[in-house]
């Protein structure tokens, strides 16, 4: 394996997660503007800061495996533009029909339902043309992580899993397919924050592989049990929607305590990856944790 770019002597995990988030911050206030009205509603939806977890993977990543961190930036911001495509269009009042996101009103409220549905088509051609005019990484690496960055949205990942999620709110579901629904719908993209800077360097273990899978389905797991003990203050969004809707996710099929037992054992599974890739020390292994134990 590549030698870590990070030195323990002048970082901390919070110190560098605290630079990152700077460091996409800056790269997302560049491609924001509002030249026009699609312009400013991207702009309204990707300025308004969730927690950057995609990106924070991929940099992380990226430095785990000794890329320099530029080769990455575009990666990291089209990871977060589509992530806030799939939120944007997730609120619709087709889907989830939802008012409130990171604390502001969602952005068909602010702008109104056809905006936003063009503001999240035109966020996917963004990401791709954000990677397309990268000028640290070559030709035929932008091909690689285009196909698979197409792979992991399309027809056969998020937008199936999120299928999924509307069919189940009609049946009897059984665990398998609620982790498959959570693995399509929010894990694929999250595997690729993961996966995606390794096909940079031609690198594929398994370790990484079983690493994003359980971060990427557990992810939902979190994410729905907070949704039934967390406030609406500390989520910045409705709470015990997919109860109101009638949506089947873990917790509310199996209850909180097979949802924790589940998650503890994606939790080790990642945890026991990164100590196979000697990253123990490595700030991806004190996020990773923390992704597991996040209260919001
Ligand atoms: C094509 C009309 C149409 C809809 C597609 C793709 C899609 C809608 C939905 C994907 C499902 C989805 C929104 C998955 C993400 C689930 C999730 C856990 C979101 C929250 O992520 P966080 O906690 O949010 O990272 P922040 O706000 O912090 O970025």
């Amino acid at each position: 394996m590549a030698k870590s770019n990070h030195s323990k002597k002048t970082r901390n995990s919070e110190g560098f997660e605290a630079e990152l988030q700077d460091r996409v911050n800056q790269a997302i206030g560049k491609i924001a503007g509002k030249s026009n009205i699609i312009e400013s509603a991207i702009t309204y939806a990707l300025e308004n800061p969730g927690k950057r977890v995609r990106p924070l993977l991929v940099y992380l990543t990226a430095d785990a495996i000794g890329l320099d961190l530029k080769k990455v930036d575009s990666l990291a911001v089209a990871s977060e533009v589509i992530h806030t495509y799939s939120l944007v269009h997730d609120d619709l009042p087709c889907m989830d029909d939802d008012d409130l996101r990171r604390g502001q009103p969602t952005l068909h409220k602010k702008f109104s339902e056809a905006h936003a549905v063009l503001a999240g088509d035109a966020m996917q051609s963004l990401a791709m043309e954000i990677i397309t005019n990268d000028k640290n990484i070559s030709a035929d690496q932008k091909v690689r992580i285009i196909s698979f960055l197409a792979k992991t949205i399309g027809y056969e990942g998020m937008i199936l899993g999120q299928a999924y999620d509307i069919e189940f709110e009609e049946k009897y579901v059984s665990k398998h397919e609620i982790i498959e629904m959570n693995q399509l719908k929010t894990g694929m993209l999250l595997e690729f924050c993961i996966r995606a800077p390794l096909l940079l360097i031609k690198s594929e273990d398994d370790n990484w592989k079983k690493l994003a899978n359980s971060i990427g389905i557990s992810f939902q797991l979190v994410d729905d049990l907070l949704d039934l003990q967390a406030s609406q203050e500390s989520l910045g969004k409705a709470t015990r929607k997919d109860m109101e809707l009638d949506k089947k996710n873990y917790p509310l099929t199996f209850g909180i305590d097979e949802t924790q037992i589940e998650i503890k054992t994606y939790e080790r599974i990642a945890i026991d990856s990164l100590t196979n890739l000697g990253l123990n020390n490595h700030p991806i292994c004190n996020y990773v944790s923390e992704l597991f134990r996040r209260q919001f």
